[in-house]
C-alpha cells in the first residue's frame, strides 16, 4: 500500500522539464544572459561585475511562464565548441547570443551558427538568436545581424528561428526573448517531448 501511494504521489509530482542550451562565442554574454534570467524569474543571479570567463558549464533551473526550464551555459572558446554536439541530443531548444559590437569576428559568429543548425542532432528544433549588448553606440543593429544570418536561412527553414535584440546587462528584451522561447518550446512538445522528473 505505501508502495503503491508513493508510486502514485510521485506520478502526480513529477514535473516536464525542457532543456535549453545557451551557445555563441566566449565574450558574447551568455553567462550574463543565465544570470539575468534567474535575476528575472527567481529573484537571484550573479550581478554582473561577479561573472567570470566559463569554464566548463553552468546550469540554472528555472521556473518560466509556467514550464521548467533547465538551462545550459557552456563555454564558448573555440576548443570548447567541439564539446558542444554532446548536448544537442537533450535539447530542447537553442538560444545562440551574438556579441552585436564584435565586428570582427561577426563571419565566425555565422559559421559556428551554421555548423550548429546543420548539425542532424539539432534538427527540428527551434533556435532564438539574440543580438546582444544593444546598449552599446556601436553595436550592429539587430536588421544587419538578421542580413548576415540570412544566409544560413535555408538551413533555419524547416523551424522556428527569430532574431531578437536584447541588452543582458540591462535586461532589455530579456522577457520578450523568454516569451518566444516558452511558446516556442510548447508548440514543439510533439516532436521532442518533455523530460519527466
Ligand atoms: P560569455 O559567457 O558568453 O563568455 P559573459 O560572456 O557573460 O561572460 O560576458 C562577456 C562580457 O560582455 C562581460 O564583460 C559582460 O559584462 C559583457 N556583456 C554581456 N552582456 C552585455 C550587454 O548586454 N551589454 C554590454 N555592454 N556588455 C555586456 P567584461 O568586461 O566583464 O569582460
Ligand atoms: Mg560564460
Amino acid at each position: 500500500m505505501y508502495h503503491l501511494a508513493k508510486g502514485i504521489y510521485q506520478n502526480l509530482t513529477r514535473k516536464e522539464e525542457y532543456s535549453v542550451l545557451i551557445l555563441g562565442l566566449d565574450n558574447a554574454g551568455k553567462t550574463t544572459f543565465l544570470e539575468q534570467l534567474k535575476h528575472v524569474y527567481s529573484g537571484r543571479g550573479l550581478p554582473p561585475d561577479k561573472i567570470a570567463p566559463t569554464v566548463g558549464q553552468n546550469v540554472g533551473h528555472l521556473k518560466i511562464n509556467e514550464m521548467y526550464l533547465k538551462i545550459w551555459d557552456v563555454g564558448g572558446q573555440r576548443n570548447l565548441r567541439t564539446l558542444w554536439k554532446a548536448y544537442y541530443t537533450e535539447a530542447h531548444a537553442i538560444v545562440f547570443i551574438v556579441d552585436s559590437t564584435d565586428r570582427a569576428r561577426i563571419e565566425e559568429c555565422r559559421d559556428t551558427l551554421r555548423a550548429i543548425v546543420s548539425d542532424q542532432d539539432t534538427e527540428g528544433i527551434p533556435v532564438l538568436m539574440l543580438a546582444n549588448k544593444q546598449d552599446r553606440d556601436d553595436s550592429l543593429e539587430v536588421e544587419d545581424i538578421k542580413e548576415i544570418f540570412n544566409r544560413i536561412a535555408e538551413h533555419l527553414s524547416a523551424r522556428d528561428s527569430r532574431v531578437l535584440p536584447i541588452s543582458a546587462i540591462k535586461g532589455t528584451g530579456v522577457a520578450e526573448a523568454a516569451d518566444w522561447l516558452t511558446s516556442r518550446l510548447a508548440r514543439n512538445k510533439q516532436y521532442r517531448p518533455p523530460d519527466l522528473r
